[in-house]
């Protein structure tokens, strides 16, 4: 017997592989020896006619062991051991429970035949790692689905639930509940009484031929339909050519198995791919405190209250809702009251017509909204959480206030997106029980959850938000008390580098389209353009240039354009009023003209100062590791993940080229960045 792996034979022939290897049958080295062992015993065991492959713990096999890539590879190779699986001659049924994803599904594909239980999911999330399915999903999945089906499934990477994979022919049964071991046995049964034959999914070409005469302008199309999304990520573009390769190669599936290798083997090594392993571990590291340990307790929080019924709250009141909490809506007055619930009703109502979720999930969650007017409406919940207006008089009063109204236990949460937190638990008798929770707006999308530490904030506080957080969907990156936390303090020096630069020469659109060619979804000034200048360029006290373009009432695309001229379809055009506001701010500010820059260059001026806000939120202790940095800013302003964030991609560019690059633009670095780069070391390669 293995070390992961127990081989039994029930009645009726039935050979039973059981794999148990935690925490999610990941396809490592271990669980490869199991499989190679169990399969050959079985093959060679004329008493079995039939088996079964099972998982005990959480999961079904949830894919190749990510933590094994990049490492000299260990037989026998996860083809290897399929190889074995699909040429046994008897037929084989995977039993799914949890989530087969990636190898996992590529594992179940290999089987004969695939039953899942309903709270099964199956799916090929490779490109989220910057990958393709190298085990043979590319070239198995088509044959299953067909190749229309199976290029977005595999390009978009999401789970599918059991019901829905059975509708697709991702599965072949559903087993019920619980019951998942003796419904497979019986299924493996029941072939063998039905003579059914092991029929091999890589010797299905019915679903390839159908679409042979569309090859290749079906991918083609796809490819150009998906420009946008694709941009800058390899893995679709090749994931695209592997499926097609499929229907070329078809029936010849090695020479597909070939094409799909060389497709693979061109991502692994990227540093696209590098960069999405790496944040795949890094989101989950995010969730680890280094100071509180599974010693420490969670409060319970089964209510929550929200104060503020604004766009923040509402966004914030939603996440609760979805994950089934109770929540007591407070506002001041019911006008306010009645819009933010009646915003709130819209955007589930919204969701239910693009078939998201029904009526019946809108009422319910609807139903558990209590909305109050006044704290005092606050006095027995779990939780509450403040979204008033970001001034430090107005928090401290409403904690002040919540200090007599809440119960004793109750988490005093505040949204505040910058302000002193120790400022606002001091406005209370109870500062352990106050912790920052930032959300982004709009909080019901976003998925960064900054939570803050107090000076005197409990452990047991602290635990139970990062939880909080992760229940109603967030990630969960704790900060220090520090001015902006981490997303906003870091990015801020974006925006301060683009108004610097754009009095220096570049226009707008270079700055805009230097940073939207990284791989951001826009630029600085298209930002500022879509947000509002008034939101952002009011209560600056020296002259800037927002400030000039809001007195000639220029808002942004909202009102009269901003950086850029609109057309009435808000197509932006460069705009000579803020070309000659940006020249007589620069003349003002006696700013020289240095003439253009290139991409890179601009690039290098708005991103090293932001590695280098990055450094200084490690030195200070606001962050507890660099990789949490890189979940904020990936998760919080959109950064493109295939770069693997700020402080990844420092270490990329060179951190000793990052410190040069500051100097030379004048900015002093952090003594962190300078010390790494001295010595030759990163702050995200181990
Ligand atoms: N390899 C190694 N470790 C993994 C892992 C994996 N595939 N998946 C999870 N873990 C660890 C994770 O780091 C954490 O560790 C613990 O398991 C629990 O995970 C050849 C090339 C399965 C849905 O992309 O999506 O197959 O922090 O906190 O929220 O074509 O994990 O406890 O020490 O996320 O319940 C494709 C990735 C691989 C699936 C469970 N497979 N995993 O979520 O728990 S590439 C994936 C997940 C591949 C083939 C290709 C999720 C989950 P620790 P967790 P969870």
């Amino acid at each position: 017997m293995s070390e992961v792996g127990t081989f039994t034979v029930e009645e009726g022939g039935i050979g039973v592989i059981a794999i148990d290897n935690p925490p999610v049958n990941a396809l490592g080295i271990k669980t490869r020896r199991a499989l190679d062992e169990g399969f050959r015993k079985f093959a060679a065991d004329d008493s079995v006619k039939a088996i079964v492959l099972i998982c005990g713990g959480r999961t079904f096999f949830a894919g190749a062991d990510i933590s094994e890539f990049g490492k000299p590879p260990q037989e026998p190779g996860l083809v290897d051991v399929f190889n074995i699986i699909e040429n046994g001659g008897k037929p084989v049924v995977a039993a799914i429970h949890g989530t087969a994803l990636g190898g996992g599904y590529e594992l179940a594909l290999i089987c004969n035949y695939r039953i899942a239980v309903p709270s099964a999911m199956v799916g090929l999330p490779e490109v989220k790692l910057g990958l393709l399915p190298g085990a043979g999903g590319t070239q198995r999945l088509p044959r299953v689905v067909g190749p229309e089906a199976a290029l977005d499934i595999i390009t978009g990477g999401d789970p599918i639930p059991a019901k829905k994979a059975l509708g697709l022919g991702m599965i072949d049964a559903l087993a019920e509940e619980g019951k998942l071991r003796e419904d497979a046995i019986a299924f493996a049964r029941s072939l063998l009484a039905e003579g059914k034959p092991a029929v091999r999914v890589r010797d299905r070409n019915e679903k390839l031929e159908a679409v042979r005469d569309r090859t290749p302008a079906l991918f083609d199309e796809y490819l150009a339909k998906n420009a946008r999304s694709f941009r800058g990520f390899k893995a679709p573009h090749n994931i695209v050519r592997a499926i097609q390769a499929s229907i070329e190669t078809a029936p010849d599936f090695d020479k597909g198995m070939e094409r799909e290798r060389e497709l693979f083997r061109e991502l692994e090594p990227s540093i696209e791919s590098q960069a999405q392993r790496y944040y795949f571990f890094a989101e989950r590291e995010a969730a680890k405190i280094p100071d509180i340990g599974k010693d420490v307790a969670t409060i319970p929080v089964k209510t929550a209250g929200v104060i503020g019924a604004g766009t923040m709250g509402g966004g914030i009141t939603m996440n609760f809702l979805n994950a089934g909490i109770p929540v007591t809506l407070v506002e001041m007055t019911q006008e306010a009251l009645d819009r933010g619930v009646g915003v709130i009703r819209r955007n589930y109502e919204n969701t239910a017509k693009k078939g998201r979720m029904t009526q019946e999930q809108v009422e319910q969650r609807m139903a558990l909204i209590t909305p109050a007017i006044g704290l005092e409406a606050l006095g027995q919940v779990d939780m509450i959480v403040e979204a008033v207006f970001e001034e430090i008089a107005i928090k401290q009063d409403v904690f002040g206030k919540l200090d007599k109204i809440a119960k004793q236990g109750a988490i005093l949460a505040s949204n505040t997106s910058y302000l002193d937190l120790d400022a606002i638990a001091n406005a209370t008798s109870r500062p352990e029980w106050v912790v920052g929770t930032h959300f982004f707006s709009p909080a019901n999308v976003m998925r960064l959850l900054e939570v803050v530490r107090g000076a005197k904030t409990s452990k047991e506080v602290v635990k139970t938000a990062m939880e909080i957080g992760k229940k109603i969907g967030k990630v969960s990156v704790l900060s220090g008390n520090g001015f902006g936390f981490i997303a906003n303090r870091i990015m801020t020096q974006r925006g301060k580098q683009a108004d610097q630069l754009v009095l220096e020469g570049p226009t707008p659109q270079d700055i805009d389209q230097a940073i939207y060619n990284y791989g951001f979804a826009m630029g600085p000034f298209q930002m500022i353009d879509l947000v509002g200048l008034d939101v952002i360029g009011r209560g600056e006290t020296e002259r800037t240039i927002r400030g000039d373009l809001v007195k000639l009432d220029r808002l942004g695309q909202k009102k009269n354009g901003g950086f850029y001229d609109y057309d009435e379809n808000r197509k932006a055009t460069p705009s000579p009023v803020a070309a000659k506001v940006i020249a007589d701010i620069a003349a003002f500010k006696g700013v020289e003209n240095k003439g253009k820059l290139s991409a890179e260059d601009i690039v290098a001026r708005l991103l090293y100062p932001v590695v280098n806000e990055g450094a200084k939120v490690l030195e200070e202790g606001i962050a507890s590791r660099a990789s949490d940095i890189d979940v904020a800013a990936i998760l919080g302003y959109n950064w493109p993940v295939y770069t693997g964030g700020p402080m990844f991609w420092g270490d990329t560019v060179g951190l000793q080229k990052v410190v040069d690059g500051l100097k030379a633009q004048g900015i002093e670095p952090s003594k962190l960045l300078v010390e790494k780069a001295a010595k030759g070391e990163s702050f995200t390669r181990g």
